[in-house]
């Protein structure tokens, strides 16, 4: 009935198709989780939890409890099925204590982990967005910023890395109930243990992973686990390297009890105070259908193959990044360690990070204009691009390939720069279709 909309869909399923994603936020979902997505699980609505007994066995030993949940409407047979599933497989997945699979995204799930352990005024100590640090993080424009007192650690310029010692001294400074490690465009390896200790020192103070970038590489056991070094609480995204569909998840350690009952405002009964905070304090109706999208996403992690699929995003990113090293390309932090590499194309070749993404988005390869520690231009036209391997990994490139991303990068930057002739951006949107034609989404296989 609906063309309109109908055309755009496949209009965009040939942009993506027809080209490369580099966004390193973004992935290409399979089939099962797009058609769960698409189920008539959506005309559900289903307030409250179900039963969390019995979550530790397989999936088998999961579905075969009884117990009704704590639920406001009838009707809840199979979502109670879905959601136990989501949350054991989530449990098994990220070795965690408890899982609240409902968060719409992954800025709810950090606005209900504060509202959980968090009175208004309460100080967070958070990565500067200005460093790769996330809007949700403190920044002055979110609604958190209205509440909460945040403060903002920064990175080495040097190394790249986190400045751990004004971490320490901030810390100590301020004494926040929050210490959140967790970032957009950061390329290392955080030190959890070091950051962890200085949290235990401090009474009161909830240790919080925001891993929406990199929940695919801990899944896929190449990057640490935070909940395995001292973290209380790791929230994420479900649809970047973890590959589910758009949404969001809190992990937690702790107790886990009965949400209809408020606990004592311990550390240990955290898993329960987030809980309570998800709904009903900041959410209402779950989508259950995102969430069984969520439990089949959470399925394919727990497979042998997403292993080697995340070892792949991080060996396609190191790839990568000496490849455009070798091309001219000053990289933040000199390289990567995980999935992400951030240009500093001002330095590189004279031109900013907007003109560059519209310059390569015109032969199919998508990134993102963004702004690089200590940046002096505007976000809007910042000194730097942000590009990752996760999407490209999942439709298969690989070494090979990614020497011809460089290739094509380096191109384009001597075009925009007004060193080569732009009649072949054409040329290069063939070269780039027809090699993106060769490795197809997963869901149009
Ligand atoms: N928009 C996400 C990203 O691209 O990193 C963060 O929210």
């Amino acid at each position: 009935m609906d063309k309109k909309i109908f055309d755009l869909i496949e209009a965009e399923r040939k942009r993506q198709n027809e080209g490369l994603e580099l966004i390193p936020s973004e992935n290409a979902v399979s089939k099962e989780v797009l058609d769960a997505m698409g189920s008539v699980l959506t005309n559900k609505y289903s307030e409250g939890y179900p039963n969390f007994e019995g979550l530790d066995g397989d999936d088998d030993e999961v579905l075969a409890s009884t117990t009704a949940g704590h639920r406001y409407y009838g009707g809840q047979q199979n979502t109670d099925k879905v959601e136990r599933l989501a949350i054991a497989r989530a449990r098994r997945l990220f070795h965690a204590d408890h899982a609240n699979v409902q968060p719409h995204s992954g800025a709810q799930a950090n606005n209900a982990v504060y509202n959980a352990w968090l009175q208004p005024g309460d100080t967070v100590l958070g990565m500067n967005l200005g460093h790769g640090g996330h809007l949700t993080h403190g920044s002055p424009v979110t609604q958190s910023a209205k509440i909460y007192n945040f403060i903002a650690y920064g990175t080495n310029p040097e190394t790249g890395d986190l400045d751990y010692d004004e971490l320490e001294r901030l810390a100590k400074e301020h004494q926040p109930k929050i210490i959140l490690v967790g970032y957009s465009a950061f390329m290392k390896v955080p030190d959890f243990d070091r950051v962890a200790k200085i949290g235990k020192e401090i009474p009161g103070c909830l240790l919080m992973a925001d891993m929406a970038h990199v929940a695919g590489l801990i899944a896929g056991g190449v990057h640490p686990n935070p909940l395995e070094h001292g973290f209380h609480v790791m929230t994420t995204t479900t649809h970047k390297t973890l590959r589910g569909p758009r949404g969001g998840l809190i992990l937690s350690m702790g107790k886990v009890s009965n949400p209809l009952r408020r606990p004592e405002h311990t550390l240990e009964n955290i898993p329960t105070l987030i809980d309570r905070s998800v709904f009903p304090g900041t959410q209402g109706g779950p989508l259950e259908h995102v969430i069984a999208a969520k439990a089949v996403a959470f399925y394919e992690a727990l497979q042998p193959e997403f292993h080697d699929y995340a070892k792949k995003i991080v060996e396609n990113a190191k790839t990568l990044a000496d490849a455009l090293k070798e091309r001219g390309f000053k990289l933040i932090g000199d390289g990567t360690e995980n999935h992400l590499i951030l240009i500093n194309v001002i330095e590189s070749y004279g031109i900013d990070g907007k003109k560059f993404e519209i310059a390569l988005d015109k032969i199919g390869l998508t990134l993102n204009a963004n702004s690089i520690p200590n940046d002096t231009r505007k976000p809007f036209e910042p000194s730097g691009v942000r590009l990752g391997t996760p999407a490209i990994t999942t439709r298969g490139l690989g070494k090979k390939e990614m020497i011809k991303i460089a290739d094509w990068m380096q191109k384009t930057a001597e075009i925009c720069a007004g060193k080569r002739d732009e009649a072949e951006l054409k040329k290069m949107r063939e070269e780039v279709r027809k090699l993106a034609l060769k490795f197809p989404l997963p869901s149009d296989k």
